[in-house]
């Protein structure tokens, strides 16, 4: 495929430090369409998805979910404005925003394809529920969602659940997990490289099983890349970093190795909080791994 189209994505509302909202404008400031019109690709930009105004939106009595009926409304418009994209022939890349995005990204993505793969790049698991949350932040709920589990509002996007099975996701950086997290990981079977694997074996080790792991099972592969996932000295700009994490070095092997599979056909990148960044450095590590991941070569 060489058409893609950039949605961006606003969203502040699944997590409660602002500035998230500015995250595409930041991405774009740090020129990801003239890094992909460089590859090669013919790029489009879509422009963004319309939020809600944080400061407009009040909170439904009736659950813990902050937020809870404007980031389902946004998830629908979502799904469909990625949809459209895939109907088209052309490449989405979703621009965030915080993580609860995904879950319309995936309600789109997902109508594709019978068997969707999921690579959920990030220090957490993004598996609670109303219940195993200990924040009522949304953007800590998306993969527990798409795999059909937690409030019908967030799971039944589009008009159908789930949206992914288990058995084709692979959790790669996760070193933060709650307790239900892990519970649902057992039970479901999910495939999990924890920060102690990734340096155990090596990212190149990691990302070769992931591929193999994920071209048996699966007829198109979305990336979810949340910039937490890297350690916060190469991505300071988020909203809940945690030590200990990918390197960028390791982060552009990945993406390099997912671009020689040619498995990807759907991303996002999540997580940019300008005004917790330096000087735009996490957005510029966001566009130099969307670099890598669509073939940018460097001779
Ligand atoms: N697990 C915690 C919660 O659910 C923290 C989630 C942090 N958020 C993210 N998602 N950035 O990856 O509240
Ligand atoms: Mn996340
Ligand atoms: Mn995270
Ligand atoms: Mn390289």
């Amino acid at each position: 495929m060489n058409k893609l189209s950039i949605i961006g994505v606003p969203m502040d509302l699944g997590q409660t430090r602002r500035g998230v909202d500015m995250g595409p404008s930041a991405i774009r400031y740090a020129g990801v369409i003239e890094r992909i019109e460089n590859i090669g690709y013919s790029v489009e930009d879509k422009g963004n998805i319309e939020i809600a105004l944080a400061e407009r939106v009040h909170s439904d009595e009736n659950t813990n979910l902050k937020n809870l009926k404007a980031v389902a409304d946004a998830s629908e418009r979502l799904a469909q404005t990625v949809s459209d994209v895939i109907t088209n022939k052309r490449f989405p890349l979703v621009l965030g925003g915080d993580h609860s995005i995904a879950i319309g990204t995936l309600a789109g993505v997902s109508r594709h394809y019978k068997n969707l793969g999921v690579i959920w790049y990030d220090a957490h698991g993004d598996l609670n529920t109303a219940d195993t949350s200990p924040s009522g932040n949304i953007h800590g709920m998306p993969l527990a969602a798409s795999i059909g589990i937690g409030d019908d509002a967030l799971t039944r996007i589009g008009g159908y659940t789930p949206k992914v099975k288990p058995e084709n996701i692979v959790i790669i950086g996760a070193r933060s997990l709650d307790e239900g997290e892990k519970e649902l990981i057992k039970e479901k079977g999910i495939k999990v490289y924890t920060m102690h694997e990734i340096d155990r074996m090596g990212m190149t080790k990691v990302m070769e099983e992931t591929i193999l792991y994920l071209r048996e099972k699966t007829d198109g592969v979305h990336l979810s890349l949340d910039l937490d996932g890297l350690d916060p000295h190469d991505a300071p700009g988020v909203g809940t970093p945690v030590i200990g994490g990918i390197s960028y070095r390791e982060s552009h092997l990945a993406m390099e190795m997912l671009a020689e599979s040619q498995l990807i056909t759907s991303a996002e990148f999540v997580e940019v909080n300008p005004i917790l960044d330096e000087r735009n450095k996490t957005a510029t590590v966001a566009v130099a791994l969307m670099g890598s991941l669509l073939g940018e070569k460097l001779v």
